[in-house]
């Protein structure tokens, strides 16, 4: 992409509405405009990045072996009054009536639709595991909508759902889903802790909330900072190997980590106390297991081994999908912007042209651009006429990790200069190393990128 012919509306000015980082660089890096409170619209730049996310979260869950499929944002209230949460949910519920005078919803969440679609069409155990999900707006009608995407009241989540003929079963299911969350946010460049949680109206006794540690975070949580050091990094992983999911499980959940609903201060204070830890966090996930709650009302059964009908064991797990790019804004910034991870950068390289109409710079700066893209890459080559500085200033507020800076004394020495927006450091090379290094960064098991594949090898290509 050219910035002359992008749509790049970035401010100048901090707005006044934002509280924490990450609304305030969304907003200034152009990324999204609110619409009305906690309803945005995704702008090229943020759409890209929530693009990205989508991508990595559908070919995670592929990998897990799990199905994706598109359910509705509007459901019929019917549905709820079957499960009987209808009532129960409350005011964040967006209620709509139709022409028809029929009660309508815009869904918060999908338990009811999917149980719906699974007992339609499921009658046998034979056809268990099965775990569907999609990747859909929500909404709930927040009473404080803030901090920009991270507590919206329309959000983009990816919700699953698990079925199985027993507990044992659907306990694998819920392992199964913690381990391809870990490889998903660790291949966003995130840390996010898996912490015991409240089930809230989802309901169930097994839950984990998935936390990525931030001062401006919502949720207050306690843990044994021993949970920091351990890493999923890039171990094979056998999605349908019970006991290899369920140690992974063990490793990830065995020291103290909980949210405040379930904090226990006398266990807590069993932690030596150098490891002992209070502080903030945002929710990115949080998996559930809570067996026959919708199954049962629901009549969601199948035809057991012995031809009895069994009500379905059930769990569903969520990733918030548009929360994370602000919470990886948290995670992932300086004073002079966002420094995107190479995994979800909605640009792999930027390229500024110091003398635009400069016949020498222009030409090495196409040759740059196309090179990048006959690797596969995605630059952004600014080729407007304006100040180095203000040039500079824009790369590093929107944050890709790399920048290609072509000059005409430079070019005199026969080097380019190639920029790291993390460390801030610069080295001088020719053109075509430059090219060769950026190329080579994003290349698949790279020790920057452990799980980063690039564009042309991704086997689910067409969620791109
Ligand atoms: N049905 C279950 C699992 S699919 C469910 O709805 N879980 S949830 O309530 O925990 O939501 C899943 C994730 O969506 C949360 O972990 C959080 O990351 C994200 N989320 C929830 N509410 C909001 C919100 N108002 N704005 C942005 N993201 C949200």
């Amino acid at each position: 992409m050219r910035l002359s012919r992008y749509f790049l509306p970035v401010l100048k000015e901090n707005p006044a509405e934002a509280q924490i980082v990450s609304h305030r660089y969304m907003l200034r890096a152009g990324m999204i405009k609110q619409q009305t409170a906690g309803i945005y619209s995704w702008l090229p730049l943020g759409f890209k990045v929530l693009r990205k996310l989508e991508n990595i979260v559908h070919e995670e869950q592929q990998r897990a072996g799990h199905i994706p499929l598109l359910m509705p944002t509007l459901q019929s209230a019917d549905l709820w009054r079957e499960s009987g949460r209808y009532d129960d949910y409350g005011e964040e519920m967006l209620r709509i009536t139709d022409r028809h005078g029929r009660d309508m919803l815009y869904g918060p969440t999908n338990e009811e639709v999917i149980t719906d679609i699974f007992r339609a069409h499921v009658s046998s155990y034979k056809d268990l595991p099965l775990t569907l999900y999609h990747i859909q707006w929500k909404f709930r009608d927040e009473i404080r909508p803030r901090f920009g995407v991270m507590r919206g009241r329309e959000f983009f989540m990816k919700d699953g759902y698990t079925f199985d003929l027993t507990k044992e079963d659907a306990l694998h299911a819920y392992n199964r889903h913690l381990v391809s969350y870990l490889r998903t946010y660790e291949r966003m460049g995130l840390q996010a802790l898996p912490m015991r949680a409240d089930s809230g109206p989802i309901g169930g006794d097994d839950t984990h909330e998935f936390l990525v540690l931030a001062d401006t975070g919502e949720s207050e949580v306690f843990y044994d900072n021993a949970v920091t050091d351990i890493r999923l990094g890039a171990r094979e992983i056998d999605y349908d190997d019970k006991p290899q999911c369920q140690s992974i499980m063990e490793e990830f959940t065995a020291l103290y980590a909980r949210t405040d609903e379930t904090h226990d201060e006398a266990l807590f204070n069993q932690i030596p106390e150098a490891r002992r830890r209070s502080a903030r966090g945002i929710e990115v996930g949080q998996i559930f297991y809570f067996g026959t709650k919708y199954s049962e009302p629901m009549g969601a059964t199948v035809q057991g081994p012995d031809g009895k009908p069994v009500p379905v064991h059930m769990g569903s797990h969520g990733i918030g999908v548009s929360r994370l790019v602000g919470a990886i804004i948290e995670a992932s910034h300086d004073d002079k912007g966002i420094i995107w991870p190479e995994g979800v950068t909605p640009f792999h390289c930027g390229i500024v042209n110091l003398k635009q109409g400069d016949e020498d710079v222009d030409a090495a700066c196409n040759q740059i651009y196309a090179a990048l893209r006959a690797v596969g890459l995605d630059p952004l080559y600014d080729d407007r006429k304006e100040r180095a500085g203000g040039k500079f200033a824009t790369m590093d507020l929107i944050g890709l990790p790399w920048r290609i800076t072509v000059g005409p004394r430079g070019l005199k020495n026969g080097v380019v200069e190639l920029t790291s927006r993390r460390t801030g450091e610069s080295v001088e090379m020719s053109a075509e190393e430059a090219v060769k290094k950026v190329a080579e960064i994003y290349q698949p098991h790279h020790e920057a990128s452990p799980h980063w594949e690039p564009m042309a090898k991704r086997s689910f290509h067409t969620w791109m």
